[in-house]
């Protein structure tokens, strides 16, 4: 071994229990005796490994196999591993509807998929209004305030959020244990809007190639996201993958900026689905179009096909089914709240007037999505400094019952 290492600067004592280390990105804690905590508070700082070999010289012979064990733990790390260990997911409490953790032995014990809610609280594309990034937080606090429990052996009656014989499939889900919190990707204000970026691309990668036996729900932040996220899953699924957009906008709009080039051009909320489209996606579906900001759209073309939104209100009053979305295709569902009409959702920087109400909105989810091949699930564009927040929490709370009431 001839390189330098240092304790990751996320590894801490733990201050009650001094034979403890515990990495605050990962959650996890190890027992350990206590020249590894001295080996540990050594290397604070950077060392190459034979001063190492020198200050432990008593123990010089487990050596390599200690710091291989701390390595692979990332509680140690080498120079080049610091950005792949601020890649990650970290545990949050309170957990959301009190769900566990996807552990390896939950995931061996379910017979069917799993849907993992991961927080993605990122909120820069948005250069007004930056709260999104909070509402993965908000979201679980208010659901332990609530009382609102979806593990298995809850007693969650479906019947407070609609008919019962509507919410089947996800009284399966709650029952069968299938359903999971895995926390907030890491991100810090040190952290360039690119790496951010990478880091949710990457995130989502892992995800996406366990997913026989998992599906994400991404809980967002700002519509940014979504492109590192179905960046992902179209790099895992190919060109099979459509997406199933719900938005008042089509983020696909562009600026005189477009024309300039440079490297550090970074997307936004509004032109997310852009970036999707030049990185290899093959056609979205996009329903609640709508607004003066849209005049301009062409109704169709080779990667769009518009369900502008009073066009599809006239479709769900003649209780049209949506057969011609193919069955055969996988699809990621991206929903942006401001789809629905600010008359009842006001947590959003960009209402525009004509949206869905709330039963439209639920028509669209049981015939568009409900028998699909759903990958992955993002909800975006929750603010929480606008409108009502209690009323913003319970509006996502019924839509994302929805959604996993229609992708299960
Ligand atoms: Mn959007």
């Amino acid at each position: 071994m001839n390189s330098i290492i240092q304790t990751n600067p996320y590894v801490l004592v733990d201050s009650e229990a001094k034979d403890k280390l515990s990495n605050k990105l990962t959650g996890e804690k190890i027992l350990c005796g206590d020249k590894i905590i001295e080996l540990v508070n050594f290397l604070k700082a950077p060392r190459a490994y034979e001063s190492i070999e020198q200050e432990f010289s008593e123990i010089k012979e487990q050596l390599p196999q200690v710091i291989d064990a701390l390595l692979a733990k990332k509680f140690l790390l080498k120079p080049d591993q610091l950005e792949e260990a601020v890649t990650t997911i970290t545990p949050c409490t309170p957990h959301l509807f009190n769900l566990p953790f996807f552990s390896k032995s939950k995931k061996n014990e379910i017979n069917d998929k799993g849907i993992v809610f991961v927080g993605v609280p990122l909120g820069i594309g948005n250069k007004t209004n930056q709260t999104a990034s909070y509402y993965p937080n908000a979201l679980r606090n208010y659901s332990e305030k609530y009382g609102i429990k979806l593990n298995s052996g809850s007693n969650f009656n479906v019947k407070s959020f609609g008919p019962k014989n509507n919410y089947q499939n996800l009284q399966t889900l709650i029952n069968e244990g299938r359903l999971f919190d895995i926390g907030n990707m890491f991100f810090d204000l040190n952290e360039s809007p690119d790496f951010c970026y990478e880091k949710v691309e990457s995130i989502a990668r892992d995800l996406f190639k366990e997913s026989e036996k998992q599906i994400p729900f991404f809980v967002g932040g700002d519509h940014s996201i979504s492109y590192p996220l179905i960046k992902a899953a179209v790099d895992e699924f190919g060109d099979d993958l459509c997406v199933i957009h719900f938005d008042a906008h089509t983020d696909t709009y562009g600026s005189p900026y477009n024309q300039i080039k440079h490297g550090k051009k970074i997307h936004h909320h509004g032109n997310f689905l852009t970036k999707c489209f030049e990185n290899g996606l093959k056609h979205a579906y996009q329903f609640g179009i709508r607004g003066m900001v849209n005049s301009n759209q062409s109704d169709n073309n080779e990667f769009q096909t518009i369900y502008w939104s009073g066009e599809t209100k006239e479709l769900i009053k003649s209780g049209h089914l949506f057969d011609e979305l193919p069955k055969d295709k996988k699809y990621y569902v991206t929903f942006d709240f401001d789809v629905l009409d600010p008359l009842f959702f006001a947590g959003t920087t960009t209402p525009v007037i004509n949206g869905f109400t709330l039963e439209e909105c639920q028509y669209l989810i049981n015939h568009v999505i409900k028998g699909r091949d759903i990958v992955g699930v993002d909800v975006v564009e929750l603010y929480t400094d606008k409108g009502d927040i209690g009323v913003t929490h319970q509006i996502a709370i019924q839509f994302i019952l929805d959604l996993l009431n229609a992708i299960a």
